[in-house]
């Protein structure tokens, strides 16, 4: 075969970013705030070939919607013309951004870039994600992460089983009730909802001090979680090293870290049993791979947060992969949403991550 035939040379022609704020069937109290829509800003990178990449970031509150839109219309003049290749071009705006700082609203906009651009070299080669990686499509065991907000023992428990229903092993609850024996209530209602099989994750989104927290933890021991998440703030990594010190529950951290450097420094201090980046605050695809390294050399389990559609196929390749976090949040917007079978997600073998926006909810819920 000739080989320019097979050689895929994209240059990124423009970037469109635009805001979205989609309402959630369960808006959800956690320790840390309340996530009452998904506000996400949606991505096409096009390039001079007529090969468009996609990704959405989630911006947590609606107040940074047009900010991170921003942004990222402001960062088209930085790539524009240029080879799209996403490892450079993430070498590239590190660098450009090294006296403001690549975290916050900036690293969340370069990591869609870096998500959008790995979508389009996927689209390109006529490959999904998973296997322009090297790897291959396979179940990824799934948790479902929609709802089980704070609402109570009385609500906990129908919610619980709700959630489980469709095939879930394994589910998510947020704890942080003014009081440790609200906490113990509803985990014992959702266990008593759901049966022993379930595997049952708690999170408290960094509501705790230390102190609080180990007492906490050391009675949640007697409840078999499957781990507790952010008991304290997450980039307290001491703090949640002593806390793992005392409770025989894994802890788990990674959502709140910016890129795999943070997460190198989390690893040092012996903060967690487990790990879970986000794809977006990690990185994107770029900074993903690097913490994947960090996990397998470190012999941590590593999970996804948020971002199943990527995550599915993040997790194909993480040598210590976990479990995938299920989120439907960017579902309504999309004509091929993740799929859950048999509590586990199926990776898509659509070439690129398989994101493909259904323009019409896209206006409806257009922040503008
Ligand atoms: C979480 C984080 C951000 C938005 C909603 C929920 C939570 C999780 O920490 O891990 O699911
Ligand atoms: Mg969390």
């Amino acid at each position: 075969m000739d080989p320019a035939s097979y050689t895929v040379n994209l240059t990124v022609r423009s970037l469109q970013a635009r805001a979205v704020n989609v309402p959630l069937k369960r808006p959800l109290q956690t320790g840390g705030g309340l996530v009452a829509t998904a506000p996400l800003v949606l991505i096409d990178l096009e390039t001079t070939e007529g090969v468009t990449g996609s990704s959405y970031v989630f911006c947590y509150t609606p107040l940074a919607l047009r900010p991170v839109a921003q942004l990222l219309s402001n960062l088209e003049e930085l790539i524009r013309d240029r080879p799209l290749a996403p490892q450079a071009i993430e070498q590239d705006l590190q660098r450009r951004f090294r006296l403001l700082g690549a975290q916050g609203l900036t690293g969340i906009a370069l990591a869609g870039i870096d998500m959008a651009a790995w979508d389009a070299l996927g689209k390109a080669c006529g490959l999904p994600l998973v296997r322009l990686l090297g790897g291959e499509p396979r179940p990824i065991p799934a948790y479902n992460s929609c709802g089980l907000g704070l609402i109570g023992p009385d609500r906990a428990g129908p919610e619980a089983r709700e959630l489980a229903a469709p095939g879930f092993s394994a589910i998510k609850v947020r704890l942080g009730y003014p009081d440790l024996e609200t906490d113990l209530a509803v985990v014992r209602a959702v266990r008593e909802a759901v049966g022993k099989d379930v595997l049952l994750m708690a999170d408290y989104n960094q509501c705790l001090s230390v102190p609080e927290a180990i007492r906490r933890a050391r009675r949640l021991d007697a409840e078999q979680l499957y781990w507790i998440e952010e008991p304290t703030l997450a980039d307290d990594y001491l703090g949640h090293a002593a806390i793992r010190s005392q409770t025989r529950t894994p802890i788990q951290l990674g959502e709140n870290w910016w890129g795999p450097h943070d997460m190198s420094k989390s690893l040092a201090a012996g903060a967690s049993d487990f790990v879970m980046p986000d794809a977006t605050k990690i990185g994107g695809v770029t900074g993903w791979l690097r913490a994947a390294a960090l996990a397998e050399s470190n012999g941590r389990p590593m999970s996804c947060h948020l971002f199943p559609e990527i995550g599915a196929h993040l997790l194909a390749v993480t040598p210590t992969c976990h479990w995938l976090e299920y989120a439907d949040w960017a579902s309504p917007l999309l004509r091929n949403p993740v799929v859950i079978e048999g509590g586990n997600a199926v990776v898509s073998e659509t070439p690129g991550v398989g994101l493909e926006w259904d323009e019409e909810a896209v206006r409806r819920y257009a922040f503008d």
